[in-house]
């Protein structure tokens, strides 16, 4: 296939003026923000490919559901029921894994492209030494599928940051919607609190375009899908970088998202407990 990049206006593959002054627009955006958009980051025809390439493969989605809270963590009786750690909500969704892209497909042709993982790098200020490609041929580059019923409520990611790219809107609903830097030196569970009702006045809102580029730092940023409504299903790929080399999925948290496991999760779960690595 052609080019799946917009290379025009973000010319990754070419190291320059034009491109430091866009890393260094996306750095002050996240550093105030939390979170950046590079809209047109694909190019027209990209997105068909990546739309055509992400409908053929829905059907190798793996579904899961969770009740979960902001923190994925477990309930603890010990809080009064108004908490936040104690506001449970379902989670649900639909991963497509890496390995049902083709190498010749488009969304590897995105994530291969030359300079692509220095570009998202710079732009998130990452150290070389702790900026890795996710070692795990199921959950490196995915997509996530997801329509009417499914759900993705607000929470704290784990990762520092995500790398996202919107391939299709659903036909309604999906919006991104954040409270940016809701905690930074404490938890802040009153603010936390407000959202989860929907009463804060914190919450910003976006709506993503097919082919836009999304970095977020979901750490400090409580964050939520809104509810999807109507057949058209949304699709969004989340290209997945770690501070270690080789890092893979554990083989609980695998099973989980991607319904198996490959023998590299068995090998490298392994080695992990061998070397006491996290
Ligand atoms: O699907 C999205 O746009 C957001 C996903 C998200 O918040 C996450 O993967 O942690
Ligand atoms: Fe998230």
């Amino acid at each position: 296939m052609q080019k799946a990049l917009n290379l025009n206006d973000y010319p990754v593959n070419q190291p320059g003026k034009k491109l430091d002054l866009i890393i260094n627009k996306t750095r002050k955006e996240l550093k105030n923000d939390g979170c950046a958009i590079l809209r047109g980051f694909l190019s027209n025809e990209g997105v068909k490919e990546l739309t055509k390439e992400a409908d053929a493969a829905a059907k190798y989605a793996h579904h899961s559901s969770t009740l979960t809270n902001a923190y994925f963590t477990e309930d603890d009786p010990s809080l009064p029921k108004s908490h936040p750690k104690r506001q449970f909500f379902e989670r649900s969704n639909a991963f497509i894994p890496a390995d049902k892209f083709l190498k010749s497909g488009a969304l590897r042709n995105i994530f291969d492209q030359e300079g692509f993982d220095e570009f998202i790098r710079a732009c998130l200020n990452e150290p070389k030494d702790k900026f890795f490609r996710y070692a795990d041929p199921l959950a490196d580059a995915i997509v996530n599928v997801s329509s009417e019923g499914n759900g993705f409520p607000w929470h704290f990611d784990t990762n520092n940051y995500t790398v996202t790219l919107a391939i299709q809107n659903a036909t309604e609903g999906g919006e991104f919607e954040y409270a940016p830097m809701i905690r930074q030196k404490d938890e802040n569970f009153a603010e936390v609190s407000r959202v989860l009702k929907n009463k804060s006045k914190m919450v910003k809102s976006i709506v993503l375009q097919p082919g836009d580029l999304q970095l977020f730092k979901g750490r400090y940023s409580l964050h939520r899908v809104a509810p999807l409504k109507g057949t058209v299903p949304r699709y969004v790929a989340i290209l997945s970088y770690v501070e270690k080399e080789n890092m893979v999925g554990s083989v609980e948290r695998t099973k989980q998202l991607y319904g198996r496991v490959l023998p590299v999760h068995y090998e490298r779960a392994g080695q992990r407990e061998d070397n006491f690595i996290d």
